[in-house]
């Protein structure tokens, strides 16, 4: 007999939730949600019709969860967000951290996100012409989260994230020639050529990375976080991480630890939707919300649509002055999402999810085209100064790319510079530096 794992369930061994539903023939043996939308499903299961069952021989598993037909072998998600909370935007503009900004300073946030997806745009580029190896996980679709946080925090703040970070560097400030050059590999980069693209630093910055194994970046955040209240220092530490980042222990850990010593560390979910290829709803048990697990840390937290900035900053400076203030943690999902594959090696990202979705996602959610729209209905934005914000983006990630192919690899002398150690080990150092 067949393995359970790979044997479609018959009915009769269904439980009687299952049996209620339609007879199974009826059902396309694919991701359906019944609250899916209309188009969606159509698109779903024109694909499947077209090879997805072949492909399976008709013998993926199916799960049903309160009336939600699930395909667990591969499949598609439920799309991660349907449409804008314009609500919550509406009601975010007016907060002060919003509504005191300067013109300027509105425009410097849509200059911010448009520079980070110009930079990612030429860095695609420059991987498929072979100057860049190893991974690059692109951020694209994410802007308004690195940049919208990012872009509250204060002199004593910290931030730390995983490997998908070129949009919190730039958000941060440092210059696309140091990142850039970092992604080819040159000394020049701000890791001196020695991290890639997810091991973007600059403690200086207070930006700790640029960290590639999934929630390790978890504790990092905490320790960051304690050091702050250790030392009496008043400010926060925003840690990032993904969806797929949640059911690790470690970060279960860490939430526990904030928690239990009431440590001043913003978690930030950046939710999008997919860990690799594998959707929210075919990873994590949750209810309504993945950011209510903080509740059994009885800590705070809070879900929040991410694509437009100023619903970000809004939440964000929220959260951290209640940290910095009150020292506690808190646990903030941001529903966001990617519009490129994984990394660049998961070149067909829409095995898992339809075009259609993708398509959906950049035409009614896009953060730069929202925000951009906004600042034209304030009146503080025309379309000459779009296109200058545009060419100033594409002109300097050129120039960094160009500074980048134009700088030297690191010596192979320089491998055992840099290494952990050395900060313990004064004596010994070939310059690592501290920087509490
Ligand atoms: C501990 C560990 N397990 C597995 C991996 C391989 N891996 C790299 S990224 C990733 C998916 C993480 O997805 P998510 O946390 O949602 O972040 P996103 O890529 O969406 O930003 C996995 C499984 C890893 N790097 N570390
Ligand atoms: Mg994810």
């Amino acid at each position: 007999m067949a393995s359970a794992v790979f044997r479609a369930p018959s009915l009769a061994e269904a439980p009687e939730s299952v049996r209620r539903l339609p007879p199974f023939t009826d059902l396309p043996l694919f991701h359906v949600r019944p609250d899916c939308r209309e188009d969606w499903k159509a698109a779903r299961l024109r694909k499947n019709a077209l090879g997805e069952r072949k492909a399976n021989d008709g013998r993926a598993p199916i799960g049903v969860e309160g009336g939600i037909v699930l395909r667990f072998a591969t499949g598609m998600a439920e799309p991660p967000i349907d449409a804008p909370d314009t609500e919550a935007v509406a009601e975010a503009s007016r907060a002060p951290i919003n509504a005191d900004l300067s013109p300027e300073a509105k425009r410097d946030l849509l200059a911010t996100m448009i520079r980070i997806r110009r930079f990612e745009e030429r860095s695609l580029r420059a991987y498929q012409q072979g100057h860049i190896g190893g991974f690059l996980h692109l951020y694209i679709g994410q802007e308004s989260v690195a940049t919208g946080t990012v872009s509250v925090l204060g002199e004593h703040d910290h931030f730390i994230t995983a490997y998908r970070d070129h949009g919190h560097a730039l958000a941060g400030g440092m210059s696309m020639d140091e990142c850039m050059a970092e992604l080819y590999g040159k000394a020049t980069g701000c890791s001196r050529g020695k991290g890639g693209s997810m091991h973007f630093f600059a403690p200086e910055r207070h930006y700790w990375g640029g960290h590639g194994i999934v929630a390790g970046q978890t504790p990092l955040g905490l320790g960051l976080a304690f050091a702050l209240k250790y030392k009496q220092i008043p400010g926060c530490c925003l840690c990032f991480l993904g969806e797929g980042a949640v059911n690790q222990g470690v970060f279960h850990e860490s939430l526990n630890l904030a928690s239990l010593w009431s440590i001043p560390v913003v978690y930030i979910i950046e939710n999008n939707g997919y860990s690799m290829g594998t959707s929210e709803a075919r990873s994590s048990r949750f209810s309504d919300h993945l950011a209510s697990r903080a509740e059994a840390y009885d800590m705070k937290w809070e879900t929040v649509v991410a694509n437009h900035i100023y619903t970000v900053r809004e939440a964000t400076e929220r959260h951290a002055r209640h940290a910095r203030e009150h020292s506690q943690p808190v646990l903030l999902e941001y529903k966001t999402y990617r519009y490129r594959g994984h990394s660049v090696a998961d070149a067909n990202s829409e095995k898992y999810r339809t075009k259609e979705e993708i398509e959906h996602y950049q035409e009614t959610m896009d953060p730069i085209t929202v925000y951009r729209k906004t600042l034209q209905e304030e009146g503080i934005l025309d379309n000459e100064q779009v296109q200058a914000m545009e060419k100033a983006a594409k002109d300097e990630a050129a120039a960094a790319a160009k500074f980048a192919e134009k700088s030297e690899f690191p010596p192979v002398s320089s491998i055992t510079e840099d290494v952990y150690w050395e900060s313990d080990q004064p004596e010994r150092t070939s310059g690592g530096r501290l920087f509490f």
